[in-house]
């Protein structure tokens, strides 16, 4: 009988328990406990008669179960000892286990979403965990300046690298923490975020992760359609706004993005594609993106300056670059009929943040 993990896809706690089967090639059954449904299904009544604690991981193999996600790891090790993940040698034995202790009891109880819940904002919240982890990190830097080879302890993987690595997913993805502060740690996490355990544990190819891409996570906020995830950017970080004040420009820059999003891009995305089937899908995707660019091309002689609305770069600019990308380098669509799109898109293409943005410069772009 396989053994039976409750754990949730974006609990780093999970994630270490997850890496450490992943390593040791262990097959496992998922039982996904959603922490934010209905006020949390790790409070159900039918979840605390198997696991007292409101928490996950929480494991069970036969008549054994385990909560905590260090007493867990240890069982693991102990039955299945192929990869070793604790060294032979007793003294970098305890070094492994001091770092896991740093990272496991140091840094994530005090982001725990309980103490979070306790405070009044959710500024406070991110600010409060931001500082938690870099004062974790600091300690945790100088530790591993002095016991890390290529990863934590030494040359090999040990418990120390599946804490280390969900919790530095978590500083940077949940909690802004600038990992580029932290030389070692930002060189172990790297290098770890290649390694086909740690890729198949991680949070976002878990089967209760949503499965819609783009998802936004941020703090207890998960957002998908990139409408919507834009809209909360926009309004949630301050600084330059990608919706023009004015209110008929406003419009007119959501009349470009409805445009694209919903004139354009769904008619050729990949679903409609398959059912149009292999002998006819370009075409049909051809046809479909030039109607909607001579549309388009007509809305942009009247509405653009430099960019899409005006001389501002807008969210109608983020929708027009990548549709131009599909049009050009997927379905073979030319430009050259319209110069509106295509002098617009060039400008953009010069612009730091779609240069960086741009698929090719993504970490999951095969290399070339
Ligand atoms: N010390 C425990 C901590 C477990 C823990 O904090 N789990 C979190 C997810 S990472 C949880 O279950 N939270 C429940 C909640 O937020 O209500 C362990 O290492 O397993």
């Amino acid at each position: 009988m396989p053994l039976k993990l409750y754990n949730f896809w974006r609990s780093s706690c999970s994630w270490r328990v997850r890496a450490c089967l992943a390593m040791k090639n262990v097959d496992y059954k998922y039982l996904p406990i959603d922490l934010f449904k209905d006020g949390g299904e790790q409070k159900k009544p039918e979840y605390l008669e198997i696991n007292p604690m409101d928490q996950i991981p929480f494991l069970v193999d036969g008549d054994a179960d385990v909560a905590q996600s260090m007493a867990i790891l240890e069982y693991i090790e102990e039955k299945y000892k192929n990869p070793p993940l604790l060294p032979k040698d007793v003294k970098l034995r305890a070094k492994v286990r001091e770092i896991c202790g740093l990272i496991t009891s140091g840094i994530q109880p005090l982001q725990h979403r309980k103490v979070l819940g306790l405070m009044t904002s959710e500024d406070a919240k991110l600010k409060w965990a931001h500082d938690c982890v870099a004062s974790g990190f600091e300690i945790l830097e100088k530790i591993l300046q002095k016991s890390s080879g290529k990863y934590c302890v030494g040359d090999d993987i040990t418990m120390a690298d599946l804490c280390l690595v969900p919790q530095a997913y978590n500083a940077v993805d949940r909690f802004s923490v600038d990992l580029n502060k932290f030389s070692v740690i930002s060189r172990i996490y790297l290098s770890l975020e290649e390694n086909p355990s740690f890729k198949k544990s991680h949070p976002l190819n878990q089967p209760d992760c949503p499965i819609q891409v783009p998802t936004f996570v941020h703090g207890d906020v998960i957002i998908s359609q990139s409408m919507a995830i834009m809209d909360y950017i926009d309004n949630k970080f301050e600084g330059y706004s990608l919706l023009p004040k004015d209110l008929a420009l406003r419009a007119k820059v959501k009349e470009i993005c409805e445009i694209i999003c919903s004139g354009i891009q769904p008619i050729q995305n990949l679903s409609v594609l398959q059912k149009i089937g292999e002998a006819n899908k370009m075409e049909w995707a051809h046809h479909w993106i030039q109607s909607g660019f001579d549309s388009l091309e007509k809305v942009l002689q009247k509405s653009s300056g430099k960019y899409c609305v005006g001389d501002d770069i807008t969210m109608a600019d983020a929708c027009l670059v990548p549709q131009v990308y599909n049009a050009m380098f997927r379905y073979n669509v030319s430009m050259s009929r319209f110069p509106t799109i295509s002098r617009i898109n060039e400008a953009l293409l010069g612009h730091p943040a779609f240069q960086l943005s741009h698929p090719d410069n993504q970490p999951d772009c095969p290399k070339k």
